[in-house]
């Protein structure tokens, strides 16, 4: 029987992950959901125990996770790019704090923790095309710099406490179910929601932006593999994912594809600086090799896939 605590659980990710833990598990796993939202949606709340918790609260993480012996933490809670630059001291302590309590507890109740960095590590210096795994982590945002401190947390609570920790650098997660909150590569989300509801969208990116990008049932797919391989395979603690990448353009060219009518404008803000620090397409062989990753969507089928959905979702919204 695996007991597993979900932080974030109301976020893009964590929604849909508790989701697919619940029924990858069934009868065999207590999938706990926590986090601050508790406005869940039915399918979170109808299948499952939820609890509230804020991830700065160790004493009420460690409550939980004794009296519910658990043995697995998804720790999803996080403040993303765009919102840490205008909230940095929020994005450290959120994302520095909560993850340095989840090591904690893990350390003390010998739990796995799954817990995703990002593409947000590496910056202006790093090779921009087919990003290595291991290579220069210098980024310019304090999100980028959270999450490479939390990764060499990771390693040191994995070297110095012997915590199964383990990481993937997610791209941007194109979904269709949460939106996201917060992030640079939100375009690439609320360009399918605005093409399906309005027609057209501005983008706050250049046309030329291209950056890796991957969607949700892989994104999802490849935590839970990482969470069940091997460690006898793990010669890494945490792994590049590549999936797709494309230009914002490219992007837009694919929904016109279905949705011939669809108008897009760019109007760069200030996230373009943040894109333009990170690469363009990541080397994920580690991943590859250790424990088998091996993405199904490109972006013709995340095309069709989202359009497909968004169009059910809002045309029986537009029922009720
Ligand atoms: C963001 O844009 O901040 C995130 C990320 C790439 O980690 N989606």
């Amino acid at each position: 029987m695996k007991n597993i605590l979900v932080t974030g659980a109301a976020g893009q990710i964590g929604t849909e992950l508790v989701t697919s833990l619940r029924q990858r598990y069934g009868k065999n796993a207590i999938v706990i959901a926590t986090g601050r939202r508790t406005q869940l949606p039915a399918y979170i709340k109808n299948t499952g125990p939820f609890s509230y918790l804020n991830v700065l609260d160790r004493n009420q993480l460690e409550e939980l996770a004794f009296e519910n012996n658990i043995d697995t933490i998804y720790h999803m809670a996080s403040i993303l790019s765009a919102v840490g630059e205008q909230k940095p001291q929020l994005a450290w302590d959120i994302n520095m704090n909560g993850l340095y309590n989840v090591l904690e507890v893990a350390r003390t109740y010998n739990i796995s923790v799954l817990w995703p960095s990002s593409i947000a590590v590496f910056g202006p210096d790093t090779p921009k095309l087919n990003t290595p795994n291991d290579t220069i982590l210098k980024p310019t945002t304090i999100y980028g710099i959270s999450k490479v401190a939390g990764e060499l947390l990771a390693e040191y609570y994995f070297h110095k406490f012997s915590v199964d920790v383990r990481s993937v650098r997610y791209p941007g997660i194109i979904s269709s179910e949460t939106p996201p909150g917060g992030g640079t590569t939100d375009y690439a989300v609320a360009i399918y929601y605005d093409a399906v509801q309005k027609g057209s969208y501005t983008c706050f990116v250049r046309e030329d932006t291209t950056l890796p990008m991957i969607y949700m049932p892989d994104a999802i797919k490849g935590l839970i593999d990482l969470a069940e391989a091997d460690n006898a395979q793990l010669t890494h603690r945490i792994f590049n994912i590549g999936s797709m990448s494309f230009s914002a353009g490219k992007l837009a060219d694919s929904i016109k594809e279905l949705i011939p009518d669809f108008t897009i404008q760019y109007k760069p803000d200030f996230r373009q600086e943040i894109a333009d620090s990170w690469p363009q397409s990541v080397d994920d062989s580690f991943a590859r090799s250790e424990w088998k990753w091996d993405p199904k969507y490109d972006l013709p089928k995340m095309t069709r896939d989202m359009i497909d959905r968004l169009q059910k979702k809002f045309n029986k919204e537009e029922n009720f």
